[in-house]
Formats: C-alpha cells, sequence, structure tokens
C-alpha cells in the first residue's frame, strides 16, 4: 500500500522527493531517520501503528496570522481572487504534499475544502464540487480521508455557538453544514467523522440555560447520527473534548466528561473520543491519561496529535517533539491495542517564523520520527525489562486470598473493617517513582 506522488497543474514543492527513509545517521532534514512505514514492531508495521493523517486546515489554509498581526508564510496555492480556483490549487498542493511525505491519511473542515457560498444551496455546491476533485486525487495517490468534519465556529453567526445556540436559527444552519460534510465524507470513504464543539460552550451561566443547550447537543448529535448511518457512513463518529478556547467553558471539557455525556445520552455506541494532546493539556491531564481513561471506557478512538506549550494557557499547535512524552503515549497504545480505525492527525501548525515551505516537510517529519522513535523505545521497555512485572506487583495483595474475595464483590463492609482490625496497621510500601522515572529515561537511547 504504497503512495504515489500526485502533482496538479503546477509543482510547488519543486525540488523535494518523496521522502526517503535513511536511517538515525543521516544528517538530510527531508528524511526519515525513524519512520519506516514498511518496519514491523510488535507484530505491525509503523504505517499501521500510526495512521498519520495531515490536517488541511493548519498545513494548507493558515499562512501564520494571530490575533495581533496577518499571515506571515508565503503559501503559494492561497494566491488569487477566485475563491474556486484556490480552492483547486490547494487540493493540488495538499496532495502534491501529503504523496510526497508518504502518509496514507488527511482530514478537512467543509470549509477548509471549498468556500462558503451566497446561500446554502452555493456553499453545498461548491464542496460537491471539490468533493469530486478530491476523489479522483485520492485515487490517483493511493490517499484515504481518516475524517471530515464541519467547521460550526468560524462563520460570525456562531457567535453565540452552533448546536447549543439559544437560537434555533442558527442551529439549522449548522445542520446543514453537517449534512453535507457528513455526505462529503461519506463520498470521500472517510473512516471517522468528527465534531469538535468550537463554540458549544458559555462564557456565563448568567445568560445560560445549560440543561437545555446540552439537551440540544444531544439531540443534534442523535439526528447527525441517524442521518449518516441513513446514507451509509459505517465509520465512527468522533467528539473532541477540549476546555476551553473560544468559550470560557466548553461543555466537552475533557475525556471524563465526555465518556459521561455520551453515556448519559445513549450516544456511546456509535460515538468514541478523539483526543488532542495541547487540549489535555489545557485541561491539565497528559495525553497519555486522557487516552487510558478513553481506552478503559472501551471508547478510545482517534488521536489529533500536536503538543502546547505548559507555560501559557493556549492552543499553540506545536508538532509534537518531546520524545518523552511520546514515549508516555506509546506505552498507553501499545499495552492498550492502539489506533484501529482512528489515526494520529496533525492538527498542528509550524511556528509564525517558519516561513520557508520545506519547514512544512521538517516539521512533519520531525514529529513522525519522534513518535516512530518512541514506539521502538516503548517496545523495548514492554519486552527487555521488568516494568510490566514490577507494576503488576504492586496489585499482588489482590491476586489471591482476601484481596481476590474483595474484587470478586464476596466482602462486605463489615468484613473489610474486621480484616483491618485482625491485621493492624499496613507494613510501608515505597511506591518507586523515581524507579519507574530512571527506567524510562534509561531506554531513551
Ligand atoms: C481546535 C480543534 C480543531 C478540531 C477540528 O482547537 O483542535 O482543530 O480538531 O475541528
Ligand atoms: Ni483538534
Ligand atoms: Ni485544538
Amino acid at each position: 500500500m504504497s503512495i504515489t506522488v500526485t502533482i496538479g497543474e503546477k509543482e510547488y514543492f519543486a525540488g523535494i522527493p518523496q521522502i526517503p527513509f535513511e536511517g538515525p545517521d543521516s544528517d538530510n532534514p527531508l528524511a526519515f531517520k525513524y519512520y519506516n512505514a514498511e518496519r514491523v514492531v510488535a507484530g505491525k508495521s509503523m504505517r499501521d501503528h500510526f495512521r498519520f493523517a495531515i490536517a488541511y486546515w493548519h498545513t494548507f489554509c493558515n499562512s501564520g496570522d494571530d490575533p495581533f498581526g496577518p499571515g506571515t508564510q508565503p503559501l503559494p496555492w492561497l494566491a488569487g481572487d477566485d475563491p474556486m480556483r484556490v480552492a483547486r490549487q490547494k487540493l493540488d498542493a495538499a496532495f502534491e504534499f501529503i504523496s510526497k511525505l508518504g502518509v496514507p491519511f488527511y482530514c478537512f473542515h467543509d470549509r477548509d475544502l471549498a468556500p462558503e457560498g451566497d446561500s446554502v444551496h452555493e456553499s453545498e455546491k461548491n464542496l460537491q464540487t471539490l468533493v469530486e476533485l478530491a476523489k479522483a486525487k485520492q485515487q490517483a495517490s493511493g490517499i484515504k480521508l481518516l475524517w471530515g468534519t464541519a467547521n460550526v465556529f468560524s462563520h460570525p453567526r456562531y457567535m453565540n455557538g452552533a448546536a447549543t445556540n439559544p437560537d434555533f436559527h442558527v442551529l439549522t444552519h449548522a445542520a446543514a453544514q453537517v449534512k453535507a460534510a457528513l455526505e462529503a465524507t461519506v463520498a470521500l470513504g472517510g473512516k471517522n467523522y468528527v465534531f469538535w464543539g468550537g463554540r458549544e460552550g458559555y462564557f456565563t451561566l448568567l445568560n445560560t440555560d445549560m440543561k437545555r443547550e446540552l439537551d440540544h447537543l444531544a439531540m443534534f448529535l442523535q439526528k447527525a447520527r441517524d442521518y449518516g448511518r441513513k446514507i451509509g457512513f459505517k465509520g465512527t463518529f468522533l467528539i473532541e473534548p477540549k476546555p476551553m478556547e473560544p468559550t470560557k467553558h466548553q461543555y466537552d471539557y475533557d475525556t471524563a466528561t465526555v465518556i459521561g455525556f455520551l453515556r448519559r445520552y445513549g450516544l456511546d455506541s456509535d460515538f468514541k473520543i478523539n483526543i488532542e494532546n495541547n487540549h489535555a493539556t489545557l485541561a491539565g491531564h497528559t495525553f497519555a491519561h486522557e487516552i487510558q481513561t478513553a481506552a478503559d471506557a472501551g471508547l478510545f478512538g482517534s488521536l489529533d496529535i500536536n503538543q502546547g506549550d505548559p507555560y501559557n494557557g493556549w492552543d499553540t499547535d506545536e508538532f509534537l517533539h518531546n520524545l518523552y512524552d511520546a514515549v508516555e503515549i506509546m506505552l498507553v497504545l501499545l499495552q492498550t491495542g492502539g489506533l484501529e480505525s482512528g489515526g494520529m492527525n496533525f492538527d498542528a501548525k509550524t511556528r509564525r517564523s517558519s516561513t520557508d515551505l520545506d519547514d512544512i516537510f521538517i516539521a512533519h517529519i520531525g514529529s513522525m520520527d519522534v513518535l516512530a522513535r518512541a514506539l521502538l523505545i516503548a517496545d523495548e521497555i514492554l519486552h527487555n525489562s521488568n516494568y510490566l512485572e514490577k507494576r503488576r506487583q504492586r496489585y499482588a495483595s489482590f491476586d489471591s486470598g482476601e484481596g481476590r474475595e474483595f474484587e470478586q464483590g464476596r466482602l462486605d463492609l463489615t468484613e473489610l473493617a474486621d480484616l483491618a482490625g485482625k491485621w493492624g496497621e499496613p507494613k510501608q510500601i515505597s511506591g518507586k517513582q523515581e524507579w519507574y522515572e530512571s527506567l524510562l529515561n534509561r531506554f531513551l537511547r
């Protein structure tokens, strides 16, 4: 399953060939040092461990603007005044980039792919036109769609929310967009469909009926699910939690909150969770914690792979480059069965001051390598150390005798209390945190 380089009307990344694997000794910034798609680790190729996907919005639509200044990165495919022409140029650039990088998947919002028109109908037509072109590009390159989604947060009409907007009229526009984005996802064979509730939240409870808004959100998701299934979508619906930004309090705060929501409204057999590292940081959790929480609930879906900055409180969407964190993630993924129909979507952008076109390649290659290296390290820790045995031993008192009976529900509170009286004060047992941390560091090589 290899990817064929696909160039459109114009070659945007001229001089850059398909990125080769050259191994850890290479100093070529445009080569992989660790990511070798065919290499099998723990019974699976690296391609299947990661299922990397390129985020259309950051990589092809965003030229580095921030609240304090305009874009700095001259992206040649965004030049021109005709929005449909620009959309076609963007598609050319996207498939050239993704195929040269050799990545198997991509992800988009409706508005990344095609511009909004003057009416609901015209917006739908624009999207359909681009979907047909994208279909041909997918066929020519072998690249597939990991997920589609609708951008129901940028347009000013969504300033008070989309599915949770207090004005029903606004909700209907969100429905029109989600309907068209679901159709696009089905037409392109998307494996998943994502809901990130950008403006689904509130700034002050004084003007907010939270219960009613959450009921509306759930109803909206149920109707989206029903429509998706009706038009033949067999994939997974995903909710992407984020605690804040743009709203002060977002309803999909973190993985645990979303698990509760899905179960409360009976959505947990169609929906799973798409976890983003930077959002975990904002919620005060590690990425590993969020993945473990979702996996333990049987609701782990997919990943938005990036990293935030622990020193400030917003979504900086940096390319993941921290090896230690990457190892923790891969340890969890290897133990929980990993990505099934999910993937690792680069919801990340190059820094505003990284203005060369090849910086986009360097950024993605860097992240793919750090994750591939982390996979090798995590696999070694699991196979060539006593890590698992040591952790299992911590719980040995539940493996037999009364501990076992407790796990089986056969001891009541009085019987438990009697044991405390009989056994007296427990012997102190070290948690050995530094031992575990040193072990991980010993394998970082
Ligand atoms: C924003 C979100 C967004 C989703 C897709 O913070 O991460 O990019 O991934 O709508
Ligand atoms: Ni995201
Ligand atoms: Ni984000």
